[in-house]
């Protein structure tokens, strides 16, 4: 049994004043115990995060970091910055980031790697493009993206790692993949980690989808086999939606 997890993406959204009064109204909602929630929020919002999640059961993590512990890497975050505030989740290789940083899969691979050997959970994002969708390339482009992110992992623990499938054009765009394209775009990573890993690891390992996912999908999606929790964008930004998201099974 895979404890479903939902995670949100604040992107670059949240001053600290307004983070500041979303968490606090968050620790105030009767959350489904059985599921494992968080927040992923701008670098300036983790210490804010870290403190008012304390005592609560929601996790929280930083939507990027750098793979090395410290050094003159101007503007970045590093694990040991991370683990010193207790973050549990670090989201990597987000389109956004893939798209307008630059970021390749080989750099991806050294932030998953690192992450893992600092007990911070990495959650993968693959997926393809509209023009791959429509060329029928998905999965092709998902699976080079899982072999050259994930690269090296043996010996690591890869069902510490939660996959977010994310097809780019459903992402903050309002589409949504429908519950059976984003079922059969998880059960073939699940099968890729079967025969790259192993079937033990395959049957354990949470596969997100993400992308437009909010309260109005969230118990069709969540419902197929496959699909294991969500990372969810805008519908993060709000308490009420967070609440249903999270309470969605009620
Ligand atoms: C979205 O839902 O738009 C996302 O990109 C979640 O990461």
């Amino acid at each position: 049994m895979r404890t479903p997890v939902i995670v949100g993406n604040w992107k670059m959204n949240m001053t600290p004043s307004e983070a500041k009064s979303l968490l606090e109204e968050l620790v105030e909602l009767d959350l489904d115990e059985s599921v494992e929630k968080g927040i992923c929020v701008p670098a300036i919002d983790l210490l804010l995060a870290s403190e008012i999640l304390k005592d609560s059961d929601i996790k929280f993590g930083a939507q990027n970091m750098y793979f090395e512990e410290s050094g003159a890497y101007t503007g970045e975050i590093s694990p040991k910055m991370l683990n010193d505030i207790k973050a549990d989740y670090v989201i990597l290789g987000h389109s956004e980031r893939r798209e307008y940083f630059n970021e390749d899969d080989e750099l991806i691979n050294k932030k998953v790697l690192s992450a893992l050997d600092h007990d911070i959970v990495p959650i993968l994002c693959v997926g393809e493009t509209l023009e791959e969708r429509e060329a029928n390339k998905q999965e092709e482009k998902v699976k080079e993206q899982l072999e050259k992110d994930l690269k090296g992992i043996e010996g690591k623990d890869i069902t510490k790692v939660i996959i977010a499938y994310e097809p780019i054009w459903a992402i903050g765009t309002g589409k949504t993949a429908s519950a059976e394209d984003a079922d059969d775009m998880c059960a073939f990573i699940r099968n890729y980690i079967k025969e790259a890993f192993c079937e033990d690891c395959a049957g354990k390992i949470r596969i997100q989808y993400g992308g437009s996912m909010k309260p109005d999908n969230v118990k069709e999606l969540l419902a197929k086999e496959n699909i294991d929790g969500g990372l969810i964008g805008g519908a993060s930004l709000k308490a009420n939606d967070f609440e249903q998201l999270i309470n969605h099974k009620k």
